[in-house]
């Protein structure tokens, strides 16, 4: 296996603190959320495809967000995100199914 450059938005070590990978758009192209810890936001980056992405989707957060994960917690077969904040609380971003 050979692994190449793919072309994505430069990270931001001060602020971006997590990242995961899952299909949130129902495309079967894995997208990519990373945990925006000084800006008290997450980035949603659609899958385009050959290993590129779209530009980010800025979603709020709680306070210092410092961890993600991904699961269908709603049960509509959409994939939704759970973010943790460093303040003891969670933040439930639902899946309204347009990524
Ligand atoms: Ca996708």
């Amino acid at each position: 296996m050979v692994y190449t450059d793919g072309k994505m938005p430069p990270p931001r070590p001060e602020s971006d603190f997590d990242l995961i990978s899952a299909d949130f758009s129902g495309d079967h192209i894995p997208d990519l959320a990373i945990v925006n810890r000084g800006d008290s936001t997450i980035s949603v980056l659609l899958g385009l495809g050959g290993g590129n992405f779209g530009s980010p989707v800025i979603y709020a957060t709680g306070t210092a967000p410092t961890g993600i994960v991904a699961a269908d917690f709603n049960s509509d077969a959409k994939i939704d995100l759970a973010v943790l904040n460093q303040a003891d609380s969670l933040t439930l971003l639902l899946n309204g199914g347009n990524g």
